[in-house]
């Protein structure tokens, strides 16, 4: 699977894209990530991708036509499952939708910046608007990262256990239980006897239990989804 990213701050996805699972998975070609920084699209001798807002609001706005010709150059080397503007307005991020982008070929993403794009470009060229939750970020970068994150980690060949993203929470509507390991007893704080007792249908019955519990008391409204 490919990501392609568009962003006015490229080096800001640097580190985040390239540790542990997400590195491993791009090192062995399961996922590529491809940043591209959308000043290369700029007309300007400066290199400027933004103006004031029409109308006199504060803050700057993202141009429609480095945003535009950096689209639709992409959308000329290869189709496009999805082109997905990161924006608060968005639709909210899940792990249904995660799931869902992790079965698709080819995604691009395009980062929010400043007071926002331009509305001709989430009128006219992306198919998506995704919100990674209820609160305001400097930009869609962070969310890009969060996105690329969730989705890579569930490709076939992208984690070391290729069970265990089906043991994540979330991934059936509840929380995961608690996990423990060596030293059995540290301080005097001791891990359940069950989990010693080497019998695995009364673990996973036990397991079973404190995902049920732990979701009940603590995110009680996912058990009415
Ligand atoms: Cl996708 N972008 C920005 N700028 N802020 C956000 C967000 C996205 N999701 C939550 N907050």
């Amino acid at each position: 699977m490919r990501f392609d990213i568009l962003t006015v701050l490229p080096d800001l996805l640097d580190s985040p894209l390239n540790h542990s699972i997400i590195k491993r998975a791009r090192d062995n070609g399961v996922a590529e990530v491809h940043v591209h920084d959308i000043r290369d699209w700029s007309v300007d001798k400066h290199r400027k991708v933004d103006d004031y807002p029409f109308g006199g609001d504060a803050g700057m706005v993202m141009q429609v036509q480095p945003v535009h010709d950096a689209i639709r150059f992409l959308c000329s080397q290869r189709h496009y499952d999805e082109i997905i503007y990161t924006s608060p307005d968005g639709e909210r991020f899940s792990q249904k939708m995660a799931n869902a982008f992790s079965l698709k070929e080819n995604i691009l993403l395009l980062c929010g910046h400043y007071k926002g794009v331009d509305h001709r470009v989430r009128e006219h060229l992306v198919t998506r608007e995704v919100s990674i939750g209820d609160y305001v970020l400097t930009g869609g970068e962070l969310a890009a990262c969060v996105i690329c994150d969730a989705v890579i980690r569930l490709l076939p060949g992208g984690m070391g256990d290729e069970t265990s993203a089906l043991t994540d929470s979330f991934q059936d509507n509840l929380l995961a239980p608690p996990v423990y390991t060596r030293p059995s007893e540290f301080n005097g704080w001791r891990v359940p006897d069950v989990l010693l007792s080497g019998n695995h249908a009364l673990i996973t019955e036990w397991q079973e239990r404190e995902a049920y519990e732990r979701t009940r008391r603590l995110r009680p409204e996912l058990l009415d989804e």
